[in-house]
């Protein structure tokens, strides 16, 4: 079990953007790889991403610059291979906690901006993979033991699947970036049949009413709408039609990501597509509407990532009825979830391991909120490749929901791939 080497390479990542692909080799012959996603419409408090375009970068001095626009990642890559791997080499790679600790101690920043937490979340990754296969254990079962976490049986997660795509991720087409319908059917495996049935149906019904069907980075169709509501609407044609009932056995989800419409300086959001600026009551006041009238039942960074107060208002009018999940806003981070949870701010986590850097910490966050009984959200990138680490991790700590994007594209599709197969073993 004992680790003999680390080599990282970059990769390109479903925007065409490059990132790590990072290989653990044991003493004993056996390797396990993962890739590192990355998002765009990031949040301010999220771990660093480091990329050889960062003016902080020795690489900026040469090709850094225009090399892939900056996107590089030698950088991150070298700091695997100088750094890390001479620490972790000859350690047992089932202490994953060490591991990871040791690796934070490395960097020592709040942040992991030195050594670049995309560097140190490939390792964290790829460690638990081959330690995984060492053990002779699937992944999740390998997380769950790993971890000692002990729930009894194994539950798959409550898909939230993109089907309409605005935002950052899809040109600015619709101001709200992600409008995603949750279906409810006993098995995994038929709610991913559901949801394709609906993203069928509905790319059939845009091209009806004259729409493109072209795909934002998430895979759900990206259309031009004069209204943010008019997104709804379709959808929940495109359930009926496909056979389905809303708000029976399928729901809505949300993601407005509205930390990218907030102006500091006006404290308002300003919704460009639809002409509107509004404040954070008149943000909460639409959404308290939406609600009444949809069936929604997961609202994702519904205000600003700083507007603490705001989201204890939200919370205390809506926290009954829906999700109000934290991503921008709580970034996979314990102390912003333990401030919350403190301030009743929110009820749920999205956990992408990439805004923290490591396996661990995404741990902690998960065992936080549910020992305040908040729901668990585990998601993807914008920009993803085709690991399925995450699906595993999902199933490990018995995630309420799992985000990974629209019924389109490997990246995503991968990842539906890996639950359909887990739920085989498990059943
Ligand atoms: C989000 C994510 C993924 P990004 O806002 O939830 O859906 O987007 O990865 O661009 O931050
Ligand atoms: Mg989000």
């Amino acid at each position: 079990m004992t680790i003999e080497s680390i080599h990282a390479h970059e990769i390109l990542d479903s925007r065409g953007n490059p990132t790590l692909n990072v290989t653990v080799l044991l003493k004993n012959g056996l390797s396990g790889s993962a890739s590192v996603p990355s998002g765009i419409s990031t949040g301010d408090h999220e771990a660093y991403e480091l990329r050889d375009g960062d003016p902080r970068s020795p690489r900026l001095r040469g090709e850094g610059k225009t090399r892939y626009h900056g996107m590089g990642v030698l950088k991150a890559i070298a700091h695997v291979h100088k750094k890390i791997a001479p620490l972790l080499i000859g350690m047992n790679v089932t202490r994953q906690r060490d591991i990871d600790a040791a690796m934070m101690e490395l960097d020592g920043t709040m942040n992991k901006s030195n050594l670049g937490a995309n560097a140190i979340l490939g390792v964290s990754l790829a460690c638990a993979h081959v330690a995984a296969r060492a053990k002779k254990m699937t992944l999740y079962a390998y997380i769950r033991w790993v971890y000692n976490l002990q729930p009894t049986t194994y539950k798959l997660p409550i898909p939230t699947m993109n089907v309409l795509n605005g935002g950052a991720h899809a040109g600015w087409i619709l101001d709200f970036q992600e409008f995603m319908i949750v279906p409810k059917q006993r098995t995994f495996r038929e709610r991913v049949r559901a949801g394709a049935e609906i993203f069928h149906e509905l790319g059939t019904l845009l091209k009806q009413k004259g729409h493109s069907t072209l795909k934002g980075d998430e895979g759900g169709y990206a259309v031009s709408l004069k209204t943010n509501e008019e997104a709804f609407k379709l959808i929940i044609v495109a359930i009926k039609k496909a056979g389905y009932t809303p708000g029976k056995d399928v729901f809505l989800a949300m993601d407005p990501a509205v930390s990218e419409l907030y102006d500091d300086k006006t404290k308002c959001y300003h919704l460009k597509v639809e002409g509107k600026t509004l404040s954070s009551q008149q943000m909460i006041q639409m959404w308290e509407r939406w609600i009444k009238k949809y069936p929604i039942e997961s609202l994702e960074d519904g205000l600003d990532q700083d507007d603490w107060d705001g989201w204890v208002e939200m919370t205390k009018r809506l926290g009954k009825k829906v999700a109000l999940v934290g991503d921008d806003f709580l970034v996979t981070n314990v102390g912003r979830l333990a401030k919350a949870i403190e301030m009743k701010a929110g009820n749920a986590i999205l956990i992408k391991v990439n805004q923290i850097g490591t396996l661990s910490e995404s741990i902690d966050a998960i065992m936080l909120a549910k020992q305040y009984g908040w729901k668990v959200s585990v998601s993807h990138r914008s920009g993803e490749t085709e690991d399925t680490t995450i699906a595993d991790l999902a199933v490990a700590v018995n995630a309420d929901y799992i985000k990974i994007g629209s019924l389109s594209g490997s990246e995503h599709l991968a990842k539906y791939n890996r639950l359909m197969e887990i739920e085989e073993e498990i059943s």
